[in-house]
C-alpha cells in the first residue's frame, strides 16, 4: 500500500505536468467561476481510481471527482486528483495531488505531491513525515507576533465569515498567506514553512493526507472547538502545537 500510494501520487503529478502551462483555453477562462474543475481533474481522478481498484477491488474510495464509492468499510482511500485547480488553470505552480488511506477510521498513510515545485510529502502513522525523503518537523514558533498563518476557505465560500476570522488573526500575527492549494498549505505547516493553517468548510479530500503529515511532524490538528479531525469536519486548525490554543482562542473570540 505504501508503494502504491507513493507511485500513484507521483504518476498523477507527472500526468498533470504534461498539461501544465500547455492549455491556453484554461487561462482565458480565468475569473469566470469561483470553483474550477478542468478535464485534467477528471482524467487524473480516473487514473487513480482505476489503479486503486485494480490493486484493492474491495476498498472504499472518496474522491473529489467520483464521490463516495462505497465498499469494504474498513478501508477508505481519500483522493484529490488536482488540489488547487484554479492555480493550475492560471499557470501558477502551487497545485498538488493529495491521497490518504484510512483503516478502521484511522489515518494510516498520506501523500501530497506538488510536481511543479518538486515537493513530494509522505507520512505513515507512527513513522514520521518526510519531504523528498528527508524527515520534516513543524516550526518552533510559540509567539503569535512572530507567526505566519496560512488559510483558505473550502468550496462553500462565506466571505463575510472568512473576513471576520481573518481580521481577528491578521491583527495579531506577523503575516497571512493564502496559497490556493489546501493540501500544500497543510504540508507547509508540517515542513515548518508556516506556523499554522486554518480553513473553513474545507472538504476531506483537500486535507486528509495533511492531517497525518502535520501530526507526524509534531503538530496538532483540531476543529475550532479543539475536537479531533474527522472526514466530515470542515472548520479546521493545523498548527505547530505551540500556537494551537492561541490561534484557537483568536478564531473563537468575539
Ligand atoms: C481548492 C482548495 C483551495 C480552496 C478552494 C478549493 P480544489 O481545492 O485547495 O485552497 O480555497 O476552494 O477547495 O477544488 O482545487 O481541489
Amino acid at each position: 500500500m505504501k508503494e502504491l500510494i507513493e507511485s500513484l501520487t507521483r504518476k498523477a503529478g507527472d500526468t498533470l505536468m504534461k498539461h501544465f502551462r500547455q492549455d491556453w483555453a484554461l487561462l482565458k477562462k480565468r475569473g469566470t467561476a469561483k470553483e474550477v474543475a478542468t478535464r485534467y481533474d477528471k482524467e487524473v481522478d480516473r487514473l487513480i481510481v482505476e489503479e486503486i481498484k485494480r490493486h484493492y477491488p474491495h476498498h472504499s474510495l472518496l474522491t473529489e471527482e467520483s464521490g463516495f464509492l462505497q465498499d469494504d468499510p474498513d478501508w477508505l482511500w481519500i483522493v484529490d486528483s488536482l488540489d488547487g485547480t484554479g492555480n493550475f488553470a492560471d499557470f501558477n505552480p502551487l497545485f498538488s495531488v493529495c491521497i490518504a488511506l484510512m483503516h478502521q477510521s484511522e489515518l494510516l498513510l498520506g501523500a501530497i505531491y506538488a510536481p511543479a515545485i518538486d515537493e513530494f510529502y509522505f507520512a505513515e502513522k507512527g513513522k514520521g513525515a518526510y519531504l523528498n525523503g528527508v524527515k520534516i518537523q513543524v516550526s518552533d514558533v510559540s509567539d503569535l507576533d512572530l507567526s505566519y498563518i496560512l488559510y483558505c476557505e473550502g468550496g462553500d465560500k462565506d466571505r463575510g465569515r472568512t473576513g471576520e476570522l481573518l481580521q481577528k488573526v491578521y491583527l495579531r500575527v506577523t503575516d497571512i498567506r493564502k496559497l490556493g492549494s489546501a493540501g500544500l498549505e497543510t504540508a507547509w505547516v508540517a515542513a515548518g514553512k508556516g506556523d499554522a493553517y486554518f480553513s473553513t468548510r474545507i472538504e476531506p479530500w483537500d486535507v486528509a493526507p495533511g492531517v497525518l503529515l502535520v501530526q507526524e511532524a509534531g503538530g496538532k490538528v483540531s476543529d475550532f472547538q479543539g475536537k479531533p479531525w474527522q472526514p466530515q469536519t470542515g472548520d479546521l486548525l493545523f498548527s505547530n502545537k505551540k500556537l494551537h490554543e492561541k490561534v484557537l482562542s483568536l478564531l473563537s473570540s468575539r
